[in-house]
């Protein structure tokens, strides 16, 4: 009876060794991701697929888009805008409001496609709060201070679909600030480039 204890005493230490050694290796590997100087070592790349926190690799990092203050701020706000009706929301305030649940995928021109499951508010909910019309053209504004895809338009099409989010979710956790938080855009058939990460305004255009 001690010999069989013994050994699988043996096989777990084996195991919790190897685990040691991958823990390690993918914090190498997200290093290279995270800060510019090893960058050019970077083998592997945010954008294979499975690589990225959450599980869905990121196209342009919070550091790089220099939004990392900005978004961490206590008193950030999502803006709605129709002409001269506005309405904001903190974090809290859109936690409160019903929650919407919806598996899309991001699909990057880069060449990658991962699917996630998102969670947070209807678009076209926070559109009413400023009566914006159902043929509203919007404007959606990232907090994002210079670079492309930072303001983006929006047709009634993605508007008004039940499965466009402001997502404040991503696979069950609060969103990572590499994929939005406080808060991106997520619409059905929409191309990745436009699903607007670090949200700060939507207004009727
Ligand atoms: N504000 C902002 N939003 C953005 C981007 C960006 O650079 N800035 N990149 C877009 C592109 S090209 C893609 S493919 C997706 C990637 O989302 P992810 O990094 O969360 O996977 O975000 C989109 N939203
Ligand atoms: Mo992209």
């Amino acid at each position: 009876m001690v010999e069989p204890r013994r050994s699988r005493r043996t096989s777990r230490r084996t195991f919790l060794t190897g685990l040691g050694v991958s823990v390690a290796a993918v914090v190498g590997l997200t290093a290279g991701q995270t800060f510019a100087p090893l960058s050019g070592l970077n083998l592997f790349g945010p954008r294979v697929r499975g690589f990225g926190p959450q599980g869905l690799p990121v196209n342009r990092t919070a550091e790089q888009a220099k939004v990392t203050e900005l978004a961490m701020d206590p008193a950030w706000k999502l803006t709605m805008v129709n002409g001269d009706r506005s309405s904001s929301f903190s974090l809290a305030e859109l936690r409160a409001l019903p929650q919407t649940e919806v598996v899309l995928p991001i699909a990057c021109v880069e060449g990658w496609s991962t699917s996630a499951t998102w969670r947070g508010v209807r678009l076209r909910e926070l559109l009413s709060t400023v009566d914006a019309a159902s043929d509203a053209e919007l404007v959606v504004r990232s907090l994002q201070p210079k670079g492309g895809y930072r303001v983006t338009s929006m047709g009634p099409e993605f508007a008004t679909d039940d499965m466009t989010l402001v997502a404040l979710e991503l696979n069950g956790e609060p969103l990572h600030i590499d994929h939005g938080f406080p808060a991106r855009m997520i619409a059905p058939a929409r191309p990745g480039v436009l699903q607007t990460k670090w949200l700060s305004s939507v207004e009727v255009a």
